[in-house]
This record gives structure tokens, sequence and C-alpha cells, in this order.
């Protein structure tokens, strides 16, 4: 059996040459976007071969919604709907980078048994003391991402002096308590949390800051999929509307910098992003 760092070394050998597609599989009843649509193994299952056929580099599979204003789902209900799932599509294709997107180290734990090799954490391993060293003695990779707040509060008057200052200097202490913790620095890569504690102004600072978070020195992943700014932009559309508008986001989040793209539409992302590393990658 490949221990998780040999499995991650493949993907790992990629970054900087493209941009990876990570693929979302919210097995939640209530996500903004993919709610209620992958509740059953079968449906997700064959949402996971979708996306791995449409050339996703990772699926990232939640069990809690993290949308403004939700309340966190109970650990018991949380293992329940991802560990058989990850367990399901790791027996079917052992090859895929799975992650597991929890702030709780039991998830994360069991997630990383079932077959997972990513934790991507929206808190930046601060709402479970316990993940730093979950992470490490896993061997794992970790997306450590912003957030203001917790998804409850967050979007209730996010205020900032310099926003992209102070989501550099959070996330460069949330790298080096991971460092502390025995997470190596190939393992980590950060994330802006667009959305996360953010009005549409600071998201579109943020993303034209992003060269300022990539001098940090870690693989930046970014995640607009069809957030709630693109549909502010675009006059107010659902987010069944705006996959253009995402598609406009990817394309300049490579241009500045972004190494991953978590993303709700793989084919259309991955040809997005291959026509955008073409034109940025020489
Ligand atoms: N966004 C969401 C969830 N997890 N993780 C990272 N690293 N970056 C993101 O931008 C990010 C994330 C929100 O999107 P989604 O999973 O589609 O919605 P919900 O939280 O409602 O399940």
């Amino acid at each position: 059996m490949p221990t998780i760092t040999e499995r991650l070394a493949p993907l790992l050998a990629q970054l900087g040459k493209r941009t990876l597609v990570m693929g979302i599989l919210n097995a939640t009843p209530d996500s903004f976007y993919d709610g209620g649509r992958y509740t059953t193994l079968e449906a997700a299952l064959a949402r996971a071969e979708q996306m791995l056929a449409e050339g996703a580099d990772i699926l990232d599979i939640g069990g809690e919604s993290t949308r403004p204003g939700s309340d966190p789902v109970p650990e018991d209900e949380e293992l329940r709907r991802v560990v058989p799932l990850i367990e399901a599509i790791h027996i079917r294709h052992p090859n895929a980078i799975l992650s597991v997107d929890t702030t709780k180290s039991r998830v994360a734990e069991l997630a990383l048994q079932a077959g997972a090799c990513i934790v991507n954490d929206i808190s930046g391993m601060t709402f479970d003391p316990h993940m730093p060293a979950v992470v490490a003695r896993a061997g794992a990779l970790v997306v450590l991402m912003h957030i203001k707040g917790t998804p409850k509060t967050m979007q209730q008057n996010p205020t900032y002096h310099d926003v992209v200052a102070e989501v550099r200097a959070t996330l460069e202490s949330h790298t080096r308590r991971a460092l502390q913790a025995g997470i190596p620095r190939e393992h980590i890569w950060i994330d802006p949390g667009i959305g996360f504690g953010k009005t549409v102004a600071h998201n579109l600072k943020l993303l034209r800051g992003l060269p300022q978070l990539k001098a940090l020195g870690y693989p930046v992943l970014v995640g607009t999929s069809r957030k709630s700014f693109i549909g502010h932009l675009l006059g107010g559309l659902p987010p069944e509307e705006r996959l253009e508008g995402t598609l406009a986001t990817l394309a300049l989040a490579v241009a500045w910098g972004a190494d991953v793209v978590r993303v709700h539409d793989v084919q259309a992302a991955v040809r997005a992003v291959t026509i955008a590393d073409a034109l940025c990658r020489t």
C-alpha cells in the first residue's frame, strides 16, 4: 500500500506546470449550489466518476455546508455523510486524489483512513485544536483557508483596514502553526477564502492581490465557483447562472498566480484553465 506522500507525489509534480482542478462534491442537503443532489451514495459516486472522467485532479468531498449563516453539522452526521463515500470512491478509483472538506479532526482522521490524502480546512486549522496533529500524523496535505469569524457570522459587516495584508498575515501565521505541528512545507497550500467574511470589494481585491499571497511561497488554491459576488456583479444572477462569470475569474486567477482552482463545473474549468495555462505558463 503506497503512503499518502507517495500517492500525492505525481500530483505535486504538476504544480507550476499547469493549473490543478479540484472538483466539488457536497454530500449535503443544503450547500448553496449542489445541496441535495448527492445525498445518496449512488448519486454521489456517479458524480465523482463524472468529474474524474472530465479531468478533475482532486475531488473535494464535504459533509457540511459553510454557506453564510449556516450552523455546524454534528460530527456523527458529518461522518455518516462523507466517510462511506470516500471509502467507496477510493475502492473503485484507488489512484484518485481525494480531499475531505472539514474543520473537525475526527472527521479528517477517519476520512484519511478511508482513502483521502488532503484535508481542506476552511478555518485554517483553527476551529479544532487537534487538527494539526491529525494531519501531521497521517502525512496528509492541508489546505489552509482564511475565514473571518464563523460561517454563521462571517457576512455580518466584515471590515478590514487592508484586506490583502490582513489575509496574508493570517495565512502566514496558519502556515507557521502547521510547520510547528510537523506538517512538511510541501504539504501546505493556502487559500484566501473568497466569500468567507468578505464583501464584493474585498473579494475583488483579494483576487487582484493573489501575487502578494503567492509571495508567501506556498501553492495557492482559489475557490470562486458560482459564489455570490459573481451574482452581484451580474445584476443579481442566481448560482445556476454564474458559470461564465466563474470562468472569467478562473482565467484571471491563473494569470495572477493560482495553482489550484476549486470548482463545481469540472469540464468547463479544465477547458478554461488549459487556455489560461497556454497563455500564462511559458
Ligand atoms: N468554498 C466553499 C467550501 N469550501 N474550501 C476552500 N479551500 N476554498 C473555498 O473557497 C471553499 C471551500 C463554499 O463552496 P461550496 O462547497 O460549494 O458550498 P457550501 O459551503 O454551501 O457547501
